[in-house]
């Protein structure tokens, strides 16, 4: 006999929040923790001017990985050379051409900030605002807000593929609070308050290698559900979590079958912002390498009206 799956209500109860922590208007959570003095911290880690983006190309010509139920990308020529050889081309006095184009994409089937209104449970997202505010858009904690705001701190890589020894993280495989403080700790730093958390799975790799069977049986490898892992954010007042997977944690927590308890225990609970399917192969090489895992982070996804999420090619300085 199979366990009932607990709803995400019954799951959460009595799980940290902090709505209301900036005001009732708040629509960017954790990030409020970014001041200008983390700012300095961030920049404080600059050693040698080295920069790094960390967006998945949109239309990868390997393809590009997205959550089930989402289609990549699709980029369209609207003008181009052959405008003009077809006589379809805009006359301008001097004779000028130029190509233009457009894309049909999921705000959230690329290198993407979740808005933290993007997902709930029981009728309410981040900070108490009427899950009905969503409706035909929404109207409360868009991901404009954040791209308004930016974000900007110390960031620090925990690579937890090269910890546990591994090319990448299998599918499912979980880790903790305490397992990225060890990563830490073997990288020879530790995980201050206020640190943007980047982990690295490499997991995204399998997407590559196996094409559409890396759907088969969808589970991402990621951080996994406790009382003590939400504490642990909270208490370390994260701002930011940023993943190379997906969705950021396990898909389908092992013990109760919950899927993303932790999108609703760190983003509409205590809203920590997300930040999925980063590239961070060129970083982490780098990081080995020389051994600096700490970092100014910078980030701005685009201001979308009303929109769940936007894509966003954040940058690194070394
Ligand atoms: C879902 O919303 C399901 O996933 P993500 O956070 O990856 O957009």
């Amino acid at each position: 006999m199979t366990a009932e799956v607990p709803t995400m209500d019954d799951f959460l109860k009595g799980a940290p929040s902090n709505w209301g922590k900036w005001g009732a208007e708040d629509e960017v959570g954790s990030l409020n923790y970014l001041t200008a003095q983390e700012v300095m911290r961030g920049v404080a880690h600059i050693k040698t001017g080295s920069v790094f983006t960390l967006q998945r190309m949109i239309g990868d010509p390997a393809g590009d990985p997205v959550w089930p139920g989402r289609t990549p990308a699709e980029r369209t020529m609207v003008l181009d050379e052959s405008s003009w050889d077809n006589d379809h081309g805009p006359c301008y006095p001097g004779g000028l051409h130029y190509a233009d184009d457009k894309i049909d994409a999921f705000l959230q089937g690329s290198t993407q900030y979740d808005a933290l209104g993007h997902l709930w449970y029981g009728g309410k997202i981040w900070n108490g605002y009427d899950a009905r505010t969503t409706v035909g858009g929404l109207d409360k904690a868009s991901v404009a807000p954040i791209g308004e705001r930016g974000v900007v701190g110390r960031g620090v890589l925990l690579d937890m593929a090269r910890h546990r020894g591994k090319r990448m993280l299998d599918k499912g495989e979980t880790f903790t609070h305490m397992d990225l403080m060890a990563c830490a700790e073997a990288q020879g730093h530790t995980i201050e308050p206020h640190d943007i958390l980047i982990i690295r799975t490499n997991f995204l790799q399998a997407f590559y290698e196996q094409g559409e069977a890396f759907y088969d049986g969808f589970c991402e490898p990621g951080l996994t559900y406790s009382e003590e892992l939400v504490r642990w954010f909270h208490d370390k007042e994260i701002p930011n979590l940023v993943t190379d997977t997906i969705a950021n944690e396990v898909t389908t927590d092992p013990v109760s079958g919950v899927a993303l308890p932790l999108h609703c225990a760190l983003m509409r609970n205590l809203g920590i912002a997300f930040t999925e399917i980063c590239d961070l192969e060129k970083l982490a090489e780098s990081c080995a390498k020389d051994r600096q895992y700490t970092f100014l982070y910078v980030a701005a996804p685009l201001k979308v009206h009303r929109a769940a999420g936007s894509p966003v090619n954040p940058v690194v300085i070394k």
